[in-house]
């Protein structure tokens, strides 16, 4: 069976990295967030899945035929995924579980050719894997991995016996109905490989990435680090929701060679960390910044970081002058709330004067600032909704003092992740695991007709749970404001 024998011949189009007249070995699949065959996909842009193509990458080197299909990115239906996946008839489907996407993954497992064996990972995975493994869609279920893919995956393609002997792997006794795992000999190099010694990431995995991006640039997401050091309650990367995650950077070096490497072969000159957490740590951002200024990077590229707002308050004026220099255009920050009460419950570190004050600190030297927000955290009151508000107004009037650097607002609705903090605390408040899973999508571009929420359309589900105080029209109401003012604020051409 070949790549190019469905019906509509599309497969090899969408099928990225591998050899259409070849047997696949394993296909990596990213589900989409809806079923796309009932609302069409309004969003035309959407971050690479940099794991899958870093997973399909080493398996490759490792001699597998792989290929991965961004069902999210393609804006297919569950249908179409599942037909297009049996035709193909890979050895193996591999997919990335979240928990909002979890519901389309299961109907895509239940409708796969029992000849394909299934392997699973992604944080859901290793949130819920008791559940996964429970689920009689997951038929095909073979080996459930928790954490960092790569050298388990390749292993398991090799023999999927060996599951018994890796960490972290577990699987469905089809007699007991149990999960079963095997007794692994050693652990580290399993479950955090050493990341300067993976290959980079094979773009042709990624067909969006590189990309042509509205300034005329050409612009790749890359990792510079993987794990977070911090525990914000809502957050699936969590230090507490990842025990088994070894928090490291990658070496400035090899962070260096990659955007070389770019360059030389896709000519790109702007680049985006995608990190959980990149500029998270002083002692990570003053080797890197000695890095990039040995090998004037900021005369050569821009890049945009994520980074965090205690950190960034500790640094002094001369390292955000050097990050300016080093080609930094844009740091993406928590920001969540404007009510010190709301922040402190999030376990965030910072206060929204605190916010204020970095804030300007970058703005005055030309960095720009995107800022994510939580509206309707649990606990929260129709005052700190308010203050998020004003916090918002705050900082836009700040970024207008300092016309050289640019502040966006990107808004959210709160939706509960298994295995964050505020996970557990709801459901010792006794909420129930199905009641905070149940993720649907909030269509707010009325029908498509509200370009400002059609480029967001991705972000707005919800498990239409009010978990504080302000009912959920009203708060839908202020986050589709908020979303329209920051629409109309951006340069033209520029997404939220
Ligand atoms: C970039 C990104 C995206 C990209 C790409 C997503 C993707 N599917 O890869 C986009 C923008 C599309 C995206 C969308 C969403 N995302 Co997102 N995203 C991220 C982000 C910031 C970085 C991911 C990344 O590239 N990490 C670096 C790579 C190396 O790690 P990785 O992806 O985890 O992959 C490793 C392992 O997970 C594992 N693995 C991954 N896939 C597979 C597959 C198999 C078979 C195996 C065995 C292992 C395995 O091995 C990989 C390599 O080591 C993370 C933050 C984070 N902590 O990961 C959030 C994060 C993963 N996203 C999250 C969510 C919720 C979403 C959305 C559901 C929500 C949304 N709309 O806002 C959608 C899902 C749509 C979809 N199906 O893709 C949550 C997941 C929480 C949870 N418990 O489920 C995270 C953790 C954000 C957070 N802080 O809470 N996201
Ligand atoms: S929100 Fe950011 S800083 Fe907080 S745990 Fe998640 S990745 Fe880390």
């Amino acid at each position: 069976m070949t790549l190019t024998t469905t019906e509509d011949g599309t497969a090899s189009d969408l099928i990225a990295g591998a050899d259409p007249l070849r047997v696949l070995d394993a296909l990596f699949v990213n589900a989409p967030l809806r079923d796309y065959a009932l609302r069409p996909r309004t969003n035309d842009y959407t971050l690479p899945v940099l794991g899958m193509a870093y997973i399909a990458t080493y398996a490759q080197q490792a001699g597998f035929h792989v290929g991965v299909l961004d069902a999210e990115a393609h804006g297919l239906g569950i249908d179409e995924t599942t037909h297009l996946i049996n035709t193909v008839r890979p050895r193996w489907v591999g997919m990335n579980l979240l928990a909002p996407t979890y519901e389309m993954s299961a109907r895509i497992a239940a409708d796969l050719d029992p000849e394909i064996a299934l392997m699973v990972g992604g944080h859901h995975a290793r949130a819920m894997p008791d559940r996964i493994l429970g689920d009689p869609r997951m038929g095909n279920l073979r080996a459930l991995v928790i954490g960092e893919g790569e050298t388990r995956v390749a292993a398991l393609l090799a023999d999927e016996r060996r599951r018994a002997e890796l960490p972290g792997v577990m699987w469905r006794d089809r007699l007991l109905g149990t999960h079963a795992a095997g007794i692994a000999r050693d652990k580290a190099d399993w479950l955090s490989p050493d990341i300067d010694a993976l290959p980079l990431v094979n773009r042709e995995f990624l067909p969006q990435d590189p990309y042509g991006a509205d300034d005329g640039r050409t612009e790749a997401n890359i990792v510079g680090s993987r794990g977070c050091p911090y525990d914000c309650g809502f957050c699936g990367a969590a230090v507490s929701a990842n025990p088994d995650v070894k928090i490291r950077p990658r070496s400035p070096e090899g962070i260096v060679d990659e955007l070389d490497h770019l360059h030389e072969t896709h000519g790109t000159t702007a680049y985006r960390f995608v990190d959980d957490l990149f500029l998270g740590a002083k002692r990570v951002i003053v080797p890197q910044m000695e890095a990039f200024s040995r090998h004037k990077i900021g005369d050569r590229y821009v890049w945009d970081a994520t980074g965090r707002i205690n950190v960034f308050d500790r640094l002094d004026d001369a390292m955000l002058d050097t990050l300016k220099a080093n080609g930094l255009r844009e740091v993406a920050l928590g920001i969540e709330s404007g009510s010190d009460r709301v922040l402190a419950g999030m376990d965030k570190r910072i206060t929204a004067e605190m916010t204020a004050q970095v804030a300007a600190r970058l703005l005055a030297r030309g960095i720009g600032v995107k800022g994510y927000f939580i509206l309707g955290y649990p606990g929260e009151k129709q005052e700190d909704l308010d203050a998020t508000v004003r916090h918002i107004h705050n900082l836009w009037a700040i970024a207008d003092r300092h016309a050289s650097g640019r502040f966006r607002a990107s808004v959210f609705e709160f939706r509960p992740y298994p295995g964050t903090p505020i996970w557990k605390t709801l459901t010792d408040a006794g909420y129930e695991p199905d009641t905070l899973l149940a993720y649907s999508d909030v269509d707010l571009t009325a029908d498509g007709a509200d370009e400002s929420m059609r480029q967001r359309d991705e972000f707005n589900f919800s498990v239409g749970v009010q978990f504080g105080t302000v009912p959920l029209p009203k708060l839908r109401a202020t986050l589709a404001e908020l979303t329209r003012e920051q629409h109309d604020r951006n340069r033209p051409g520029v997404a939220a």
